[in-house]
């Protein structure tokens, strides 16, 4: 781990001390290029270096190659690199707003998890502001459903298990459903379920198609629990330093990322669901026995979640249920 933070700070000190003509700025991203955040992030990239006639030049360091994801808000905060990538939901315990983003059965279409994200957008904007960033974007995930390598009809099918967690609420919602959270990054799913370190995942069928889950699990159950996003975030004062004309440019690529990514997440969750039965995992409907018991837990979730922060979250809650 010391190693692998010494070998980043010296590759970031020979970054930023190399002199070009272009403003070199670095763009760390958590997922790898088959993700569609990712592809969208390249796209950003290229509209600044068009728009700004190459004069600021982003260079995308996509899977966390430059920044362990993590570590990202830190480095962003601090001005390490200039833009970067983050889930929002790894945020959680920096601020409850951040955990707006993985709360069971609060949005669980892509309108609603519109209608979500605006009401969340001022919130976020605040906590990052307050952190020396600046939001330009966010793009969300396809909803989030169960993986498991036994069929699940209820709750207790799961029992005991240990559910791969990727954010403070993730582990909270493992507890809850009495299985054992255990932190596990997207590289390494593949290896966690063949080594047995988890049993079981709640992630996308994006992210399950990606990893090849037929590999090492045979059932999706599409219980769709939320809409998780992932926001692009720039260092304060690296965007403050720029003129207008340069800011505005970033404004309008960020507006464009933003509206792809609604617009993209659609087919690719249909896509990626259809590529996971193509190659063999059962995909079925959860009971209604397991809803009720998730939806019960989801409701435990928001009260637990609203209580942190009632005037933030209540803000958020309220300017959302007005929208629905
Ligand atoms: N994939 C990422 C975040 C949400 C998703 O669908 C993950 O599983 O970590």
């Amino acid at each position: 781990m010391i190693h692998k933070l010494t070998t980043t700070a010296v590759m970031l000190g020979a970054l930023f001390t190399s002199s070009a003509f272009a403003d070199k700025w670095h763009m760390p991203t958590p997922y790898g290029d088959a993700n569609l955040p990712t592809k969208i992030a390249y796209e950003f990239a290229d509209a600044i270096r068009t728009g700004t006639d190459g004069e600021i030049d982003v260079t995308v360091h996509s899977g966390a190659s430059l920044v362990k994801h993590p570590e990202i808000p830190r480095a962003v905060r601090t001005g390490q690199v200039q833009l970067g990538e983050i889930f929002i939901g790894i945020m959680g315990n920096t601020h409850p707003v951040f955990k707006h983003d993985n709360i069971p059965f609060l949005a669980t279409n892509f309108e609603d998890a519109e209608k979500l994200w605006h009401a969340a957008r001022p919130e976020i904007d605040k906590q990052l502001d307050k952190e020396g960033m600046k939001l330009l974007y966010a793009v969300p995930w396809p909803a989030q459903s169960l993986y498991t390598k036994i069929p699940v009809q209820t709750l207790k099918d799961l029992e005991g298990l240990k559910m791969r967690a990727y954010s403070p609420s993730t582990s909270r919602l493992a507890d809850l459903m009495s299985t054992t959270p255990t932190t596990v990054q997207v590289p390494e799913i593949p290896q966690a379920f063949s080594t047995g370190i988890i049993d079981a995942m709640i992630t996308s069928p994006s992210t399950g198609a990606n990893g090849q889950a037929w590999d090492y699990l045979s059932y999706y159950t599409d219980i769709k629990a939320w809409i998780p996003k992932n926001v692009v975030v720039v260092n304060k004062r690296a965007f403050l330093r720029l003129d207008d004309d340069m800011q505005q440019v970033i404004l309008d690529a960020a507006a464009a990322a933003e509206a792809r990514g609604w617009e993209g997440v659609r087919k690719t969750a249909a896509e990626d669901t259809a590529t996971l039965a193509e190659n063999g995992i059962k995909v079925s409907e959860p009971t209604p026995e397991l809803m009720a018991e998730l939806e019960k837990i989801g409701d435990i979730m928001i009260k637990e979640w609203e209580a942190e922060a009632p005037s933030e979250v209540g803000t958020i809650l309220s300017t959302y249920r007005a929208d629905r």
